[in-house]
């Protein structure tokens, strides 16, 4: 509303912002804008009648940076859609970018309540002040409470299985569980030892198999099925791993058979987690690479690799992935969300919807003149 735009409001707040010298006036002489007393006046006694009637909810001015400074404070948070052509003009032949820009104190950019529209244009046409044909942005705030409503209504639950999944480590006592970790992780998390039974807790690492897929490592030693139950009790943990984990890969000691031992420990784990797809990898090939007896006798496909030189571990990789590719329930397509989110996202489309519908506005206005 207010006086229409012309070149003369541009580039004034560059004006003002620069240093002073004397060739200021002569190269800024169009900056200073051309201000209308008459229309200043009348601006004025709209403004206050509109504010005594609490009829606008946000008023700016359309000062340093036009259109462009108003419209983007205003919208700021909740966006805006600038109707350029429909901007009141002193003279035509004005370009967007200078409908935007050009600066008038004498003009202002108003949001208003829809219920509002009709008593303020009234004050306005009494007054003889001019005004670009309103936007109606309550359809817009509507438009988006429909919108988050709409995604709140389309969106899965984020359940924790979407984190990475677990790979449990398992294997007869000195096999290279740990070992193993270390080379697959990068990392060296866990105590290599000949000592059979160096790890007691559960270790865990991360580990990428390629093509961004990331897995949690976790070395779940002590699972020995040739314990006593009291020593079997102690290792409760790494049982808990193996049972929960998304794929076990049991080691077996290529350069230390004992078949039996494997085969124990084997339909140990398959009884602790039936559902998870079991990879067998034969250990220490650098030391013995004949794996296919031991495969034979245990009825199980062995990757034969090597802890210590890395061979095999890309294969194990690419065969742990497709076990895992084909054993985890796909994720939901679209938004997952938490309970948070939801509060959130639900928060705001009922802000948004009362925006669209508000019928009494008790606020003056929220932003300041710049
Ligand atoms: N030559 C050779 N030695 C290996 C390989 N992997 C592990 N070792 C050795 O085997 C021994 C046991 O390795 P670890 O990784 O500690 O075995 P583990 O299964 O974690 O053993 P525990 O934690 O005691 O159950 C260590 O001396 C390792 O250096 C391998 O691929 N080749
Ligand atoms: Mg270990």
């Amino acid at each position: 509303v207010g006086g229409r735009t012309g070149r003369d409001g541009i580039h004034g707040a560059t004006f003002s912002s620069g240093e002073l010298t004397h060739e200021h006036e002569t190269e800024f002489s169009h900056a200073v804008q051309i201000g209308n007393a008459i229309t200043e006046k009348k601006m004025l006694d709209c403004m206050l009648q509109a504010r005594d009637a609490g009829l606008y909810t946000a008023i700016t001015d359309c000062g340093a940076g036009g259109l462009s400074s108003a419209v983007g404070e205003m919208g700021q948070k909740i966006g805006a859609e600038v109707h350029l052509d429909r901007v009141p003009l002193k003279y035509a032949g004005l370009s967007y970018p200078e409908i935007w820009i050009s600066e008038a104190q004498e003009r202002m950019v108003l949001g208003v309540p829809q219920q509002n529209v009709k008593p303020i244009l009234k004050i306005f046409a009494d007054e003889g002040v001019e005004l670009a044909r309103p936007a109606d942005l309550a359809d817009r705030a509507r438009g988006v409470g429909r919108e988050l409503t709409g995604a709140l209504d389309s969106a899965g639950t984020w359940a924790p299985g979407s984190a990475e999944p677990t790979v449990a480590i398992t294997g007869r006592p000195n096999a290279g569980k740990s070992s193993l970790l270390n080379a697959l992780s990068g990392m060296d998390r866990a105590i290599v030892s000949a000592m059979a039974g160096t790890t007691r807790d559960v270790l865990t690492a991360p580990a990428e198999l390629g093509d961004g897929m990331e897995v949690l490592l976790l070395d779940a030693a002590g699972l020995d099925a040739a314990a006593d139950p009291l020593t079997r009790a102690a290792h409760a943990a790494a049982t808990e791993a193996v049972s929960s984990a998304d794929a076990v890969l049991l080691v077996i000691d290529a350069a230390d058979p004992d078949i039996p031992a494997d085969a124990a420990l084997l339909a140990e784990v398959r009884r602790l987690n039936p559902r998870a797809p079991l990879l067998a990898v034969a250990n220490k090939t650098d030391l013995n690479p004949d794996v296919a007896d031991a495969a034979r006798r245990l009825g199980l496909a062995l990757l034969p690799v090597s802890a210590l030189t890395g061979a095999g571990l890309d294969e194990l990789r690419a065969a742990l992935a497709d076990a895992l590719a084909d054993a985890s329930p796909p994720r939901p397509a679209g938004l997952g969300l938490h309970e948070r989110q939801r509060e959130r996202i639900a928060s705001a489309a009922g802000a948004a919807a009362r925006a669209g519908y508000k019928r009494s506005v008790r606020g003056r206005e929220r932003f300041a003149y710049t």
